[in-house]
């Protein structure tokens, strides 16, 4: 029996969700306009498809599991379980308005607004007791306002290049998102052992991606202050070097802390620091 898997075909999630299930040691071929796979060495089934159906895909349990944005599943909930965030796709969904207009939410009481979220918009409108005009437009959500559609928009945002571009800015965060792994809630328990295999190595793959190793050089008298800038996964590992004077210090450091640590390090003797990529973490 296979595991099957939905992940979006072309788009914005695309590489990523392959990427992962690739650095998850899963190998296949996805060549262009192909719509299913088979892994060569895991017992995978991959279907490639439009993100929107990914959710309907697996709850109807055509699909065991699938990839998709948190925004698709807040538009249009299914019934399936979301597993595992994934920490790539990163997005908010923004109420934005032309620029130099002044803004505070009750200006939108009464206000065209144009989105391709209608559904969690409406939810933001009613949490808030405004009425307004929701124009559901399926793409292009940002050209709405300069060509008289809309009075503000409500879309995705990431870098939010496609707002300024467009002489727009964002004033208000609805939601934000980012992929997750989803299931279905009717999972056979063969898929779901499956799953849990797979979820085991997504864990180590994303605690890797998080984190670096750091080796360095200290001065034997230093070592209980750099130890202490070290977090590590239980404590740094602290061995002898040839020269009595001197140790060498190993440990796992989070990507987001790594530049301040790499600062006090040094302030506190370190030397000789190297910071190495990890492949897999298993806490
Ligand atoms: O063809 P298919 O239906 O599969 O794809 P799609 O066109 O519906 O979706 P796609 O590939 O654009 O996005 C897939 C998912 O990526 C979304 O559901 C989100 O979860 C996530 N994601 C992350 C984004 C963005 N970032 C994003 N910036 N989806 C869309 N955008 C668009 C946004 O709508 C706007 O047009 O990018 C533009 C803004 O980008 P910035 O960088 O200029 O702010
Ligand atoms: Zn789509």
């Amino acid at each position: 029996m296979n595991l099957k898997i939905a992940l979006q075909r072309s788009g914005r999630l695309a590489d990523e969700s392959t990427a992962l299930l690739k650095r998850c040691g899963i190998s296949f071929s996805n060549g262009m306009g192909k719509l299913r796979a088979e892994a060569a060495n895991f017992p995978l089934e991959i279907f490639f498809l439009r993100d929107d159906d990914i959710p309907d895909y697996v709850a109807d349990g055509v699909a065991d599991i699938g990839i998709v944005g948190e925004n698709v599943l807040a538009e249009s909930p299914k019934a399936v379980d979301v597993v595992e965030k994934l920490g790539f796709g990163r997005c908010r969904l923004s109420i934005a308005v032309p620029k130099g207009r002044e803004y505070n939410v009750s200006m939108l009481q009464g206000a065209r607004i144009a989105t391709s979220y209608p559904r969690v918009l409406a939810g933001f409108l009613a949490d808030r007791q405004i009425t307004a005009e929701i124009h559901e437009i399926s793409g292009s959500v940002e050209i709405a306002p300069s060509i008289g559609l809309a009075d503000a928009v409500c879309d995705l945002v990431s870098s939010g290049s496609t707002l300024f571009t467009n002489g727009l800015t964002e004033v208000e965060t609805i939601m934000r998102s980012e992929a997750v792994l989803i299931a279905g809630s009717g999972i056979a328990a063969e898929a779901q052992q499956l799953l849990e295999q797979l979820r085991f190595r997504i864990r180590s793959v994303k605690a890797a991606s998080e984190n670096k190793y750091i080796l360095l050089n200290a001065p034997k008298e230093r070592v209980e202050d750099i130890v202490r800038v070290l977090p590590g996964m239980r404590s740094p590992s602290v061995l002898p070097l040839a020269d009595s004077g001197w140790v060498s210090i190993h440990s796992v450091v989070g990507q987001q802390d790594l530049w301040t640590v790499l600062d006090e390090l040094r302030a506190n003797g370190a030397e000789g620091i190297l910071v190495l990529s990890i492949d897999q973490m298993i806490r």
